[in-house]
């Protein structure tokens, strides 16, 4: 039994994910956390909202709340979410927890300690009718270059071109549209993460079996221009982290708080606290799966998320955590993924494009989802989700093979057995060496994390059974031998279970239906295939389950289609 730490790259609070959020973070840690504890490994599986910064300071006074009360009314809504995408987390944080504040202002205080941190003076604007500095995005204007009069600070939308704040004719704050702004000098925090290059770069290079995808993107900011940069850890906001030398204040950081991507992967850590002090738990529970000193050696830790955050959890927080001195774990492994466009354009959170987590479960359970995004995971390349495909995958995967398989079975045993598993077996002996070869590919996808081929296995697993019924046809075999026709129904009732374990991670919802639908409780891993299809012994009573996956009618297919093809209010 092994111990893996999952983690995936925890949603911004300042509003509902879409679907190709989820599919290339927190669904894909779900599937291996589900899969590992189905193996009998011991998972820690942690997630939380990502609090601070700008753009929740922004979301809570659009929504004319104060900001502490916005981010907990929206992390309730978002834990609510995953609860219905079934997402496993042992915890689901909040990196505005005290836990994160300690932890935070302890790693500063490590990194200034071993001479990684810099203070910087800089000019920036400072909006006096706002009383507050404005990060540059913040600042509109006109553009120099093209004259579009709502230019941001950090660049033009309507010419691409990049811009300083300085650059625009006209500057105004963006939050309140005030043109008293005044450039002041303020002072900054830096972490020396181009000290650490070597050593980052060394660790990068060790990690030979990563994705392309993430050890490419790493060793672009690594190598690219001027190499690693140092980065501004502060930022003068009143809402996040305050700038602390561990429990020790900081001259001359008054008023400032540490930028959101430096306490954001540290709430992963500060997660696990959270996890233990909610459960009663004491400070060794969580540091054995964190502290390289206090049991984590063992501890194989995955990271899931978007290539977009890759650059932050191979560099920075790698940085913060070498920097710190102190014997943390360091990631083993990063899942990234690409994006998931939708029906020819992008997801987009900003435009309200394509297809959020509350609407889809408002439209159909999230077995249905997860099936179809977990089996075209954006892994090799950006992926597309068309209302079309969709409607394939579900109509076939689910409700053709699997869906019918479960109904035909169970169905004809209740015809003509009763709902009692009938004598008989063994049989199949060419499903049973079948299953066998396919599971052993299935549990290396899994254990690779290779979830469009695991699904593709799993997919194959399930029309094997069907094929199996097909070809056996115990329908028509009872008519001349009763015996031989027990024997199949008996086998196909035991595949039921064996694919309601094995299709968990995928579908846990239709695996729970089918398991009660049996009368079962019996999660064990088919280690050996033939042992696995003897589980459920002559005798044995079962109930017809209802419809395991409805189809979705084409009629239905196109109102969805119209009904998400605008932009969400
Ligand atoms: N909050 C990105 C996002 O919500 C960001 C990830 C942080 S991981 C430490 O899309
Ligand atoms: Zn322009």
């Amino acid at each position: 039994m092994a111990r893996y730490l999952i983690t995936s790259a925890i949603p911004y609070i300042n509003g509902i994910k879409h679907l190709g959020n989820l599919v290339g973070s927190q669904l894909p840690a779900d599937l291996i956390a589900r899969y590992m504890r189905g193996r009998g490994h011991e998972v820690l599986f942690l997630c939380a909202t990502d609090e601070h910064g700008t753009p929740a300071e922004l979301a809570a006074a659009k929504a004319g709340k104060p900001v502490e009360e916005f981010c907990a009314e929206m992390h309730a809504v978002q834990s609510e979410i995953a609860k219905g995408f079934r997402l496993s987390f042992d915890h689901f944080g909040r990196s505005s927890s005290t836990q994160n504040r300690n932890l935070t202002q302890h790693f500063a205080g490590k990194l200034a300690e071993n001479g990684y941190i810099t203070e910087v003076s800089e000019k920036q604007v400072f909006s006096v009718a706002d009383n507050r500095f404005l990060p540059d995005r913040y600042i509109e204007g006109t553009c120099p270059n093209c004259g579009y009069d709502k230019a941001r600070g950090d660049q033009c939308e309507n010419c691409t071109k990049q811009l300083d704040p300085t650059d625009l004719i006209e500057p105004r704050s963006a939050i309140s549209g005030s043109t008293v702004l005044e450039v002041r000098e303020t002072k900054h925090l830096y972490l020396r993460q181009s000290a650490l290059k070597g050593e980052l770069s060394d660790w990068i290079d060790s990690k030979t079996d990563w994705p392309i995808l993430t050890t490419s993107i790493a060793k672009k900011w690594l190598n690219d221009g001027d190499g690693l940069q140092d980065r501004g850890i502060t930022r003068d906001l009143h809402w996040g982290v305050p700038v602390k030398k561990g429990t020790e204040d900081w001259p001359g950081m008054e008023g400032k708080v540490f930028y959101v991507w430096f306490d954001a992967p540290i709430e992963y850590i500060a997660c696990a606290a959270e996890w233990a002090d909610a459960n009663g738990k004491t400070d060794a529970d969580w540091e054995r799966w964190w502290r390289t000193d206090k049991g984590a050696d063992d501890v194989t830790y995955l990271q899931f998320m978007g290539k977009d955050n890759v650059p932050f959890h191979t560099l920075s927080f790698p940085a913060t955590i070498m920097g710190s001195g102190e014997p943390w774990k360091l990631v083993d492994y990063i899942k990234s993924f690409n994006y998931l466009n939708y029906d020819g354009g992008q997801f987009s959170t900003s435009q309200g494009r394509g297809i959020f987590m509350d609407q889809a479960l408002s439209i159909l359970p999230s077995d249905y989802w997860r099936w179809w995004l977990l089996s075209h995971a954006p892994e090799s390349s950006d992926a597309e989700f068309t209302w079309e495909n969709f409607q394939g995958s579900v109509n076939k995967d689910l409700a053709d093979v699997l869906g019918n398989l479960v109904s035909r079975v169970t169905k004809f045993c209740r015809a003509k057995f009763g709902e009692v598993v009938p004598e008989g077996g063994p049989t199949g002996e060419a499903l049973v060496a079948e299953l066998t070869t396919r599971l052993r590919a299935y549990e290396g996808h899994m254990q690779a994390m290779e979830v469009r081929k695991a699904a593709t296995e799993l997919r194959a697993i399930w029309v094997a059974g069907n094929e199996y019924l097909q070809s056996a046809a115990p329908w028509t075999v009872i008519k001349t031998d009763e015996d031989a026709a027990k024997a199949m129904v008996r086998l196909a009732l035991n595949l039921i279970r064996l694919y309601a374990v094995i299709s968990r991670p995928f579908i846990p919802d239709a695996a729970q239906t089918m398991m009660d639908a049996l009368h079962c409780d019996d999660w064990t891993w088919p280690e050996d295939v033939a042992t696995a299809l003897d589980t459920l012994k002559p005798g044995h009573a079962f109930t017809v389950p209802e419809v395991l996956f409805t189809k979705i009618a084409d009629e239905q297919r196109e109102e969805w289609q119209t009904s998400f093809a605008g932009i969400r209010a």
